[in-house]
């Protein structure tokens, strides 16, 4: 163990090699090289297929085990000493007895391959949001997709030394037995397993694992905020340029809204959109009063399908080098990649993301409606400048959002910090394919956190209330739903690009250049407030779109009522006020 002489880590890695009794142990050092190596290594033992070298240069096709496709969270736990610290929206076992489970599974799962050893650190090494984490495992797919998602390497091991301070991650694939597949977190040990899977967000461990159900933790310790948001920059034509964080659920549009293209008009008057991240934030509050944001990743986990040169031509032009698709389908035709949405026109003949055979006749579809691309934050060509800034960004505006097909409104802004906080805790949006279970079910999922907070819910909305007081300048809080449909279930709004008509709003709020109505829920733009010139919406529509329908609402206010009540009395005061208040506007 020559790459490090930090003994905490030599202990702890010789102890997992023991049990777990790899063959061989290989130190990741993120060199071209070594990279190159484990590509030719995956491709010659068949778990990825390259494509075309002139049309995708160094990009790769996995497919996982058909029962391995997305996250699953009835087996993600939360294991702290006290099932109560958990709270009752995360799954709890014992710590010890968790840990017996897990030895049991790991306990000689690498006999015949190799354990990876990859230091890793979330956002720029050095930088004052930085943490660093070391995951072991015996999946050459989670390394190649570890070195695109986060900076790994050698530096990291340097930068950690002889400290203690890494969050210690054990993967194994094992025999991706589903009945024995274990997401777990020990917050209090700073350490995560994952078993029996070999998918995205369950074993990628810097994502939500570490990024946000850790992190979560931490920065409740140490008065910070592990989000599950995107970070984009807006720059207007005086140059000025506004920076907005949104926190949607999963497959609800934070990559596409991070990537996005101004509408023409837009782009003519000089508007341009810069991205700083399209999954996470680290938030921290700066010695200037502001809050300040970090995206801790290095890449983007992109949802594939519905990703075309029309709706996120950005997202598509990431994915054009050094790129690793899961589960989309192989076109045949040039050895490339498609999926549904891609394209107009699909591919004559393809493999399917099951490896047969598949036409436009096919009933199935090409790809799993989660497919994803794993691309380097590099290739992004509306990266911002800042992106790497060790300081991250100033943030102006907070969006909450989901898919709500009637009750939510367009947007609407909160009155403060708190009952942004309110407004966040009420989030409620339809199910999609990104987590395994039903579809389309609407649940409710506080600030997009329900799958990623790591400890209980309720304390988490006092962490964001007890923030607010730290913040001078806080950012002003709003709500969007892009997803509002008609009585024949279209979409309203045309989306996309056309998203920056209310950022546009929304930022100008900040900044007090923009008027606004009082309504139950906050503050919604007045006719006229939104410039929908070319959006192809017209003020009738518009006016819909911003209604707010009391009964649906009464409905949602006893609905809340009763969503509360699981957290017992550890709901803040200040939520319940709030839910007082609406109640009120309501009546
Ligand atoms: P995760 O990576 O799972 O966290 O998802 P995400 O929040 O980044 O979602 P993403 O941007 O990948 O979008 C998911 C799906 O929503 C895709 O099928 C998009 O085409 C669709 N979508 C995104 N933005 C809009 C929008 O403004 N309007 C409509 N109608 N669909 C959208
Ligand atoms: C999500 O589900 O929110 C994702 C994909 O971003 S995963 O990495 O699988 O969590
Ligand atoms: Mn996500």
């Amino acid at each position: 163990m020559n790459n490090t002489t930090n003994k905490h880590m030599q202990k702890w890695i010789s102890e997992v090699a023991a049990l777990a009794k790899p063959d061989d142990i290989v130190w990741i050092d993120g060199s071209a090289e070594q990279i190159e190596r484990l590509r030719q290594q995956a491709v010659a033992d068949g778990s990825m297929i390259r494509l075309n070298e002139e049309k995708l240069p160094n990009c790769f096709l996995h497919r996982t085990d058909p029962n391995d496709v997305a996250r699953v969270e009835g087996r993600t736990f939360i294991c702290c000493a006290n099932e109560e610290d958990a709270g009752p929206t995360n799954h709890w076992m014992e710590p010890s007895e968790m840990h017996r489970k897990l030895d049991g599974i790991i306990d000689g799962a690498m006999r015949g391959r190799t354990m990876y050893v990859i230091p890793y650190s979330m956002s720029v090494v050095g930088s004052p949001f930085a943490k660093y984490g070391i995951e072991l495992t015996d999946s050459t797919y989670v390394v190649l997709n570890m070195v695109i998602m986060t900076r790994a390497g050698q530096a990291v091991l340097d930068a950690i030394g002889d400290s203690e301070d890494f969050i210690k991650g054990i993967h194994t694939q094992a025999n991706l037995d589903k009945e024995q597949k274990y997401i777990v977190q020990f917050p209090e040990e700073n350490a995560i397993y994952s078993v029996n899977s070999n998918y995205g967000g369950n074993v990628l461990q810097g994502k939500k694992c570490f990024a946000l159900r850790i992190a979560s933790n931490l920065g409740r310790e140490e008065n910070w905020m592990a989000e599950h948001m995107l970070i984009l920059g807006i720059e207007n034509p005086r140059g000025e340029v506004r920076y907005v964080c949104g926190a949607f659920p999963s497959a609800c549009g934070k990559t596409n809204l991070a990537m996005l293209i101004p509408p023409e008009g837009y782009r003519k008057n000089g508007w341009k959109a810069w991205c700083v991240g399209d999954d996470i934030a680290w938030l921290r509050p700066g010695k200037d009063g502001r809050l300040w944001a970090v995206n801790p990743e290095n890449g983007f986990f992109g949802v594939a399908p519905g990703t075309s040169m029309k709706s996120n031509p950005n997202a598509l032009e990431c994915t054009r080098e050094g790129t690793i698709f899961t589960n989309v389908a192989l076109n045949t035709e040039d050895n490339t990649v498609w999926w549904e949405g891609m394209t107009k026109t699909p591919p004559e003949h393809a493999i399917d993301w099951l490896g047969r055979p598949w036409t436009p006749d096919s009933p199935d579809k090409a790809a799993h409606p989660n497919s994803r691309f794993t691309a380097p934050a590099r290739n992004c060509p509306c990266r911002s400048t800042e992106f790497d800034n060790p300081n991250g960004v100033p943030i102006s505006a907070i969006l909450f959002g989901g898919r709500r097909a009637k009750t939510a409104p367009l947007v609407y802004q909160s009155r403060d910090w708190n009952h942004g906080v309110f407004v966040g805790s009420i989030m409620a949006s339809e199910t999609t394919a990104a987590a395994s279970g039903a579809v389309g079910v609407v649940r409710r999922d506080p600030m997009a956190m329900l799958p990623f907070c790591g400890y209980h819910m309720a304390d988490y909305w006092q962490h964001w209330i007890d923030m607010g007081k730290l913040i001078k300048n806080p950012p002003k809080i709003f709500n969007v739903n892009w997803f509002r449909t008609d009585d024949e279930g279209h979409f309203i709004w045309p989306g996309f690009g056309d998203n920056l008509r209310v950022l546009e709003w929304a930022l100008a709020r900040c900044f007090g250049e923009a008027g606004a109505r009082e309504c139950e829920l906050g503050y919604v733009p007045y006719p006229g407030d939104i410039n929908l010139d070319g959006s192809g919406v017209d003020e009738k529509t518009f006016e819909g779109l911003i209604t707010i329908d009391r009964d649906l609402w009464r409905k949602e206010a006893d609905d809340i009522r009763e969503y509360y009540k699981q957290f017992g009395d550890k709901v803040p005061a200040e939520l319940f006020a709030m839910l007082e208040v609406l109640e009120k506007n309501l009546s």
